[in-house]
């Protein structure tokens, strides 16, 4: 114990500026640098041409979206937004729960060969892509991810109990990240989005369950160790809070510094019904506005990093709904979350887009053709990656 806030008081030290060691060291952003200034030639081209993109429009991401719907799975080819857009989305989220453990598939089901697979198509079409961590509980506990005991990022950190577990963590996703290869050899960019929702109260690594300093240090640390120790340079830093913040300062009370993150995010659902309430449109409009000013002073990108009506009952949704609370924000991308189908553990059906013979098919179709979303045959024209 007294170890940890021994190291925990280093840390804190550090954070304050003193170079005690490489990884806290808060170094000035260079703007048209990432937060990794050894970033690869690909990942600096995408950081940059985002920052113009957002002009013309956001890309829409969907999660798991190459590996199953809502009535498939693993039909090589296929996609939901496909199948009713005529077009792949421009995002694809992955999720890497389990291989921390060396598990071969994730939380979900997903083999970690076929990921890697499917990675590299979407990015080889012009597609981009970003991987999110629902990293099991350190300290063992069977929630998973979703365990909430105090103290459980504190024991990884740094000289505490559980570092070298972490550290072994890291070594099977830096592994992951640097086998994922484009067809010239290059290392493949990916959105970096650990601990997402960290401002809410579900995660090992959320608010309620570890000190803003605390998290800071994990960031910095895990962002060092990929970068420094094991040479990963293909990943772009997103920072993720949830949807519960109502000021900008909330939103940064645990950001842990302009020289290790690159976009700026929430995650916000739609869960009560959208023609009794504008709770969505009013809040996700009001919360794109706060971090869209912080992101014009810090220089950085900004996304929905996941948002969704689950089911669709309002069939009018993503035009009527999503579009508007984007609004005129000009935003890199926006996610909806995974076409599961019908989940056991939950004995519902868990789905974000509609697919053929769904209520909301026409109004997907719809937003698909508003000017200002981005499907993938859009952003391949723009040569995110430099060609
Ligand atoms: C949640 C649900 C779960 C899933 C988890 C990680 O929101 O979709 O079923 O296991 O994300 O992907």
């Amino acid at each position: 114990m007294v170890n940890i806030i021994s190291n925990i008081k280093k840390w804190i030290l550090v954070l304050t500026g003193l170079p005690v060691t490489a990884f806290a060291m808060a170094q000035t952003a260079t703007p048209e640098l990432p937060a990794d200034a050894k970033a690869t030639r690909q990942t600096i081209a995408l950081h940059n041409n985002l920052k113009k993109l957002a002009a013309k429009g956001y890309m829409f991401g969907h999660q798991d979206d190459l590996v199953y719907g809502v009535h498939w799975r693993y039909e090589h080819g296929r996609s939901d937004v496909k199948e009713l857009a005529g077009d792949y989305p421009a995002v694809y989220g992955w999720e890497l729960g389990g291989l921390e453990a060396r598990e071969e598939k994730n939380l979900d089901g997903v083999p970690f060969k076929k990921m890697r697979q499917f990675i590299q198509e979407g990015y080889a079409r012009g597609g981009v892509i970003t991987i999110s961590w629902h990293a099991r509980s350190p300290l063992g506990a069977p929630k998973g991810a979703w365990d909430t005991t105090h103290g459980t990022v504190a024991s990884i950190l740094p000289g505490a109990v559980n570092h070298k577990l972490y550290r072994s963590w890291l070594d099977e996703l830096a592994r992951f990240f640097l086998s994922l290869k484009g067809s010239r050899g290059e290392a493949i960019p990916v959105f970096f989005r650990p601990f997402h929702e960290l401002t809410g109260n579900w995660f090992w690594w959320c608010r309620n369950a570890c000190t803003p300093e605390e998290f800071k240090v994990l960031w910095r640390f895990t962002q060092y160790y990929l970068r420094e120790e094991k040479k990963v340079h293909n990943l772009l830093y997103v920072y993720n809070t949830s949807g519960d913040f109502k000021t900008k300062e909330e939103f940064l009370e645990r950001y842990p510094g302009d020289d290790v993150v690159d976009l700026l995010s929430f995650d916000a659902y739609q869960y009560d019904d959208p023609a009794k309430s504008d709770w969505f449109v009013n809040n996700i409009n009001s919360q794109l506005g706060m971090i869209s000013e912080i992101a014009a002073e810090k220089n950085k990108l900004t996304a929905l990093a996941e948002t969704g009506y689950e089911q669709l009952p309002y069939t009018t949704w993503f035009t009527e709904i999503l579009a508007k609370a984007i609004g005129r924000h000009k935003i890199s991308y926006v996610m909806v979350w995974r076409n599961h189908g019908y989940n056991e553990g939950m004995k519902r059906m868990h789905y974000y887009t509609p697919y053929k013979g769904h209520a909301a098919e026409q109004d997907f179709i719809k937003f698909y053709q508003l000017e200002n979303t981005l499907f993938e045959r859009d952003v391949a024209k723009e040569k995110l990656y430099g060609y």
